[in-house]
Protein backbone atom coordinates (compact mmCIF):
# COMPACT_ATOMS: atom_id res chain seq x y z
CA UNK A 1 0.00 0.00 0.00
CA UNK A 2 1.41 3.41 -0.90
CA UNK A 3 0.77 5.88 2.09
CA UNK A 4 2.18 9.13 -0.32
CA UNK A 5 -0.03 12.13 0.28
CA UNK A 6 1.15 14.92 -1.33
CA UNK A 7 -0.01 16.61 2.28
CA UNK A 8 2.41 17.41 4.72
CA UNK A 9 1.92 15.96 8.74
CA UNK A 10 1.79 18.67 10.61
CA UNK A 11 -1.67 19.40 8.12
CA UNK A 12 -5.19 19.64 10.43
CA UNK A 13 -7.13 17.24 8.38
CA UNK A 14 -3.69 14.48 7.77
CA UNK A 15 -5.35 11.29 9.63
CA UNK A 16 -8.56 11.62 7.92
CA UNK A 17 -6.99 12.26 4.75
CA UNK A 18 -5.08 9.75 5.04
CA UNK A 19 -7.66 7.36 6.20
CA UNK A 20 -9.84 8.39 2.82
CA UNK A 21 -6.57 7.93 0.85
CA UNK A 22 -6.29 4.42 2.40
CA UNK A 23 -9.61 3.73 1.15
CA UNK A 24 -9.51 4.74 -1.87
CA UNK A 25 -6.30 2.23 -2.26
CA UNK A 26 -7.93 -0.35 -0.84
CA UNK A 27 -10.95 -0.06 -4.19
CA UNK A 28 -8.57 0.23 -6.77
CA UNK A 29 -6.68 -3.08 -5.65
CA UNK A 30 -10.29 -4.69 -5.45
CA UNK A 31 -9.33 -5.16 -1.73
CA UNK A 32 -12.46 -3.12 -0.31
CA UNK A 33 -15.81 -2.95 -1.82
CA UNK A 34 -17.44 -0.05 -3.42
CA UNK A 35 -19.77 0.22 -0.59
CA UNK A 36 -17.01 0.31 1.76
CA UNK A 37 -16.13 4.13 0.61
CA UNK A 38 -19.78 4.70 1.90
CA UNK A 39 -19.29 3.22 5.28
CA UNK A 40 -15.73 5.52 5.87
CA UNK A 41 -17.62 8.58 5.18
CA UNK A 42 -20.24 7.31 7.72
CA UNK A 43 -17.97 6.73 9.74
CA UNK A 44 -15.95 10.12 9.40
CA UNK A 45 -19.16 11.87 10.42
CA UNK A 46 -18.94 10.38 14.08
CA UNK A 47 -15.14 10.60 14.25
CA UNK A 48 -15.53 14.73 13.59
CA UNK A 49 -17.78 14.66 16.32
CA UNK A 50 -15.72 12.47 18.82
CA UNK A 51 -13.26 14.85 17.92
CA UNK A 52 -10.75 12.46 16.33
CA UNK A 53 -9.21 11.58 19.38
CA UNK A 54 -9.96 8.44 21.68
CA UNK A 55 -11.85 9.02 24.16
CA UNK A 56 -11.09 7.76 27.54
CA UNK A 57 -14.05 5.15 27.65
CA UNK A 58 -12.85 3.88 24.27
CA UNK A 59 -9.42 4.00 25.88
CA UNK A 60 -10.55 1.61 28.88
CA UNK A 61 -12.64 -0.73 26.41
CA UNK A 62 -8.88 -1.50 24.31
CA UNK A 63 -7.54 -2.33 27.90
CA UNK A 64 -10.65 -4.75 28.11
CA UNK A 65 -10.19 -5.75 24.48
CA UNK A 66 -6.58 -6.28 25.36
CA UNK A 67 -7.71 -8.45 28.41
CA UNK A 68 -9.76 -10.90 26.26
CA UNK A 69 -7.92 -11.24 23.82
CA UNK A 70 -5.09 -12.52 25.84
CA UNK A 71 -6.87 -14.66 28.54
CA UNK A 72 -8.79 -16.19 25.54
CA UNK A 73 -8.18 -20.13 24.47
CA UNK A 74 -8.78 -19.12 20.59
CA UNK A 75 -9.00 -15.14 19.53
CA UNK A 76 -9.66 -14.47 16.19
CA UNK A 77 -9.65 -11.31 14.20
CA UNK A 78 -12.21 -10.94 11.63
CA UNK A 79 -11.16 -8.78 8.75
CA UNK A 80 -13.27 -7.22 5.69
CA UNK A 81 -12.73 -5.11 2.42
CA UNK A 82 -12.10 -1.87 4.98
CA UNK A 83 -10.14 -3.15 7.41
CA UNK A 84 -7.37 -4.38 5.36
CA UNK A 85 -7.14 -1.47 3.33
CA UNK A 86 -6.77 0.35 6.62
CA UNK A 87 -4.59 -1.61 9.07
CA UNK A 88 -3.45 -4.34 7.49
CA UNK A 89 0.27 -4.26 9.56
CA UNK A 90 -1.71 -3.02 12.04
CA UNK A 91 -4.22 -5.94 12.82
CA UNK A 92 -1.08 -8.36 11.71
CA UNK A 93 0.95 -7.16 14.85
CA UNK A 94 -2.11 -7.84 17.35
CA UNK A 95 -2.44 -10.91 16.27
CA UNK A 96 0.93 -11.61 17.12
CA UNK A 97 0.98 -9.61 19.95
CA UNK A 98 -2.01 -12.05 21.68
CA UNK A 99 -1.83 -15.30 19.55
CA UNK A 100 -4.80 -14.51 17.36
CA UNK A 101 -5.33 -16.02 13.99
CA UNK A 102 -6.64 -13.81 11.40
CA UNK A 103 -9.59 -14.44 9.53
CA UNK A 104 -11.58 -12.70 6.52
CA UNK A 105 -14.89 -12.36 6.38
CA UNK A 106 -16.77 -10.66 4.11
CA UNK A 107 -20.23 -8.94 3.43
CA UNK A 108 -19.84 -8.45 -0.44
CA UNK A 109 -18.41 -12.56 -0.33
CA UNK A 110 -16.31 -12.82 -3.25
CA UNK A 111 -13.49 -15.65 -3.78
CA UNK A 112 -11.05 -13.22 -5.93
CA UNK A 113 -11.59 -10.62 -2.83
CA UNK A 114 -10.87 -12.92 -0.14
CA UNK A 115 -7.88 -14.29 -1.88
CA UNK A 116 -6.87 -10.58 -2.38
CA UNK A 117 -7.06 -9.61 0.88
CA UNK A 118 -5.33 -12.60 2.20
CA UNK A 119 -2.26 -11.79 -0.42
CA UNK A 120 -2.25 -7.97 0.80
CA UNK A 121 -1.83 -8.92 4.21
CA UNK A 122 0.74 -11.58 3.63
CA UNK A 123 2.31 -8.75 1.89
CA UNK A 124 2.19 -7.16 5.48
CA UNK A 125 3.85 -9.90 7.44
CA UNK A 126 0.23 -12.27 8.31
CA UNK A 127 2.17 -15.67 7.85
CA UNK A 128 -1.88 -17.64 7.62
CA UNK A 129 -4.81 -16.11 6.89
CA UNK A 130 -7.93 -18.02 7.09
CA UNK A 131 -11.49 -17.67 5.63
CA UNK A 132 -11.23 -19.43 2.65
CA UNK A 133 -11.87 -22.69 3.61
CA UNK A 134 -15.49 -21.75 5.09
CA UNK A 135 -16.95 -25.11 6.09
CA UNK A 136 -18.70 -23.81 8.44
CA UNK A 137 -22.52 -21.42 9.05
CA UNK A 138 -23.03 -19.17 11.66
CA UNK A 139 -26.82 -19.88 12.69
CA UNK A 140 -29.13 -17.46 12.09
CA UNK A 141 -27.75 -15.51 9.00
CA UNK A 142 -28.96 -15.70 5.75
CA UNK A 143 -25.81 -14.16 3.81
CA UNK A 144 -22.74 -14.60 2.84
CA UNK A 145 -21.22 -13.69 5.75
CA UNK A 146 -22.36 -16.47 7.74
CA UNK A 147 -19.58 -18.35 6.31
CA UNK A 148 -17.15 -19.05 8.03
CA UNK A 149 -13.88 -21.58 8.82
CA UNK A 150 -14.80 -24.19 11.17
CA UNK A 151 -11.36 -23.78 12.85
CA UNK A 152 -11.57 -20.50 13.01
CA UNK A 153 -14.53 -18.30 13.95
CA UNK A 154 -16.46 -20.90 14.27
CA UNK A 155 -14.69 -22.45 17.15
CA UNK A 156 -13.46 -19.32 18.83
CA UNK A 157 -13.99 -17.96 22.18
CA UNK A 158 -13.34 -14.33 21.51
CA UNK A 159 -13.92 -13.08 18.20
CA UNK A 160 -12.90 -8.92 17.45
CA UNK A 161 -15.11 -7.34 14.34
CA UNK A 162 -14.49 -4.23 13.37
CA UNK A 163 -16.95 -2.39 11.16
CA UNK A 164 -19.52 -4.83 11.19
CA UNK A 165 -23.02 -4.98 10.41
CA UNK A 166 -25.18 -6.00 13.26
CA UNK A 167 -26.63 -9.22 11.69
CA UNK A 168 -23.62 -11.24 12.29
CA UNK A 169 -22.42 -9.04 15.51
CA UNK A 170 -26.02 -10.33 17.28
CA UNK A 171 -25.36 -13.80 15.92
CA UNK A 172 -21.97 -14.62 17.02
CA UNK A 173 -23.53 -13.33 20.89
CA UNK A 174 -25.80 -16.02 20.34
CA UNK A 175 -23.04 -18.42 19.87
CA UNK A 176 -21.76 -17.64 22.89
CA UNK A 177 -18.83 -16.14 21.54
CA UNK A 178 -17.22 -12.63 23.50
CA UNK A 179 -17.39 -10.50 21.12
CA UNK A 180 -15.27 -7.25 20.50
CA UNK A 181 -16.60 -4.64 18.24
CA UNK A 182 -14.77 -1.66 17.04
CA UNK A 183 -17.35 1.19 15.66
CA UNK A 184 -17.65 4.78 15.30
CA UNK A 185 -21.29 5.21 15.83
CA UNK A 186 -22.20 3.92 19.31
CA UNK A 187 -25.96 3.42 18.27
CA UNK A 188 -25.16 1.30 15.94
CA UNK A 189 -26.16 -2.11 16.40
CA UNK A 190 -23.05 -4.49 16.40
CA UNK A 191 -21.69 -2.28 19.03
CA UNK A 192 -25.11 -2.29 21.33
CA UNK A 193 -24.40 -6.23 21.37
CA UNK A 194 -20.93 -6.18 21.85
CA UNK A 195 -19.56 -7.41 25.41
CA UNK A 196 -16.83 -4.66 24.66
CA UNK A 197 -18.06 -2.15 21.90
CA UNK A 198 -15.02 0.18 21.40
CA UNK A 199 -16.27 3.45 20.11
CA UNK A 200 -12.87 4.46 18.08
CA UNK A 201 -11.23 5.09 14.49
CA UNK A 202 -9.87 1.16 13.84
CA UNK A 203 -6.88 3.26 12.55
CA UNK A 204 -6.44 4.55 16.45
CA UNK A 205 -8.48 1.44 18.26
CA UNK A 206 -6.43 -1.55 16.57
CA UNK A 207 -3.05 -0.21 17.54
CA UNK A 208 -4.04 1.27 20.90
CA UNK A 209 -5.56 -2.20 21.75
CA UNK A 210 -2.03 -3.89 20.69
CA UNK A 211 -0.41 -1.09 23.37
CA UNK A 212 -2.57 -2.58 26.34
CA UNK A 213 -1.77 -5.78 25.21
CA UNK A 214 2.06 -5.65 25.36
CA UNK A 215 1.59 -3.19 28.72
CA UNK A 216 -0.38 -6.60 30.17
CA UNK A 217 1.95 -9.34 28.89
CA UNK A 218 2.83 -10.48 32.65
CA UNK A 219 -0.56 -10.28 34.05
CA UNK A 220 -1.77 -13.23 36.12
CA UNK A 221 -4.57 -15.32 34.72
CA UNK A 222 -7.03 -13.79 37.38
CA UNK A 223 -5.89 -10.07 36.64
CA UNK A 224 -7.12 -10.73 33.19
CA UNK A 225 -10.59 -11.99 34.03
CA UNK A 226 -10.95 -9.04 36.60
CA UNK A 227 -10.14 -6.51 33.87
CA UNK A 228 -13.23 -7.92 31.54
CA UNK A 229 -15.55 -8.41 34.66
CA UNK A 230 -14.91 -4.80 35.58
CA UNK A 231 -15.65 -3.56 31.97
CA UNK A 232 -19.00 -1.44 31.52
CA UNK A 233 -19.93 -2.21 27.99
CA UNK A 234 -23.31 0.05 28.85
CA UNK A 235 -21.97 2.78 30.06
CA UNK A 236 -18.96 3.17 27.32
CA UNK A 237 -21.47 3.15 25.18
CA UNK A 238 -23.41 6.46 26.77
CA UNK A 239 -19.95 8.02 27.23
CA UNK A 240 -19.32 7.93 23.78
CA UNK A 241 -22.99 8.82 23.09
CA UNK A 242 -22.68 11.53 25.39
CA UNK A 243 -19.55 13.18 23.85
CA UNK A 244 -21.21 12.95 20.11
CA UNK A 245 -24.10 15.07 21.03
CA UNK A 246 -22.41 17.61 23.18
CA UNK A 247 -19.08 17.74 20.54
CA UNK A 248 -17.28 20.91 20.83
CA UNK A 249 -14.31 21.83 19.17
CA UNK A 250 -10.73 22.01 20.60
CA UNK A 251 -11.28 25.32 20.85
CA UNK A 252 -14.80 25.24 23.06
CA UNK A 253 -16.75 26.59 20.29
CA UNK A 254 -19.76 24.30 18.53
CA UNK A 255 -18.39 21.96 15.91
O1 LIG B 1 -15.68 -5.69 2.90
P1 LIG B 1 -17.08 -6.12 3.13
O2 LIG B 1 -17.73 -6.69 1.88
O3 LIG B 1 -17.23 -7.08 4.27
O4 LIG B 1 -17.97 -4.81 3.52
C1 LIG B 1 -17.56 -4.02 4.61
C2 LIG B 1 -18.56 -2.86 4.87
C3 LIG B 1 -17.93 -1.96 5.94
C4 LIG B 1 -18.75 -2.09 3.58
C5 LIG B 1 -19.90 -3.46 5.34
O5 LIG B 1 -19.69 -4.23 6.50
C6 LIG B 1 -20.93 -2.38 5.61
O6 LIG B 1 -21.69 -1.98 4.74
O7 LIG B 1 -20.90 -1.91 6.87
P2 LIG B 1 -21.95 -0.80 7.42
O8 LIG B 1 -23.27 -1.45 7.68
O9 LIG B 1 -21.90 0.43 6.57
O10 LIG B 1 -21.32 -0.46 8.82
C7 LIG B 1 -20.05 0.08 8.93
C8 LIG B 1 -19.91 0.69 10.34
O11 LIG B 1 -18.56 1.00 10.53
C9 LIG B 1 -20.72 2.00 10.53
O12 LIG B 1 -21.37 1.95 11.78
C10 LIG B 1 -19.62 3.10 10.53
O13 LIG B 1 -19.93 4.15 11.42
C11 LIG B 1 -18.40 2.32 11.04
N1 LIG B 1 -17.12 2.82 10.51
C12 LIG B 1 -16.82 3.27 9.27
N2 LIG B 1 -15.52 3.59 9.16
C13 LIG B 1 -14.95 3.32 10.36
C14 LIG B 1 -15.97 2.82 11.23
N3 LIG B 1 -15.72 2.45 12.49
C15 LIG B 1 -14.43 2.56 12.93
N4 LIG B 1 -13.41 3.02 12.16
C16 LIG B 1 -13.62 3.42 10.88
N5 LIG B 1 -12.62 3.88 10.13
Amino acid sequence: MSDDLDIPESHPRYHSLLTRHRIEDGVEKGITSQQGLIAQGRGEAFDYLLGEETIPSADRAARAAAAALLGADQPVLSVNGNVAALVPGETVELAEVVDADIEVNLFNRTEERIERIADHLGEHGATEVKGLTADARIPGIDHERAKVDADGIYSADVVVVPLEDGDRAEALGEMDKTEIVIDLNPLSRSPQVAAIPIIDNVMRAVPNITRHADALSSASDAELKRIVNDFDATATLRAAEQRIRESESPDGSPQ
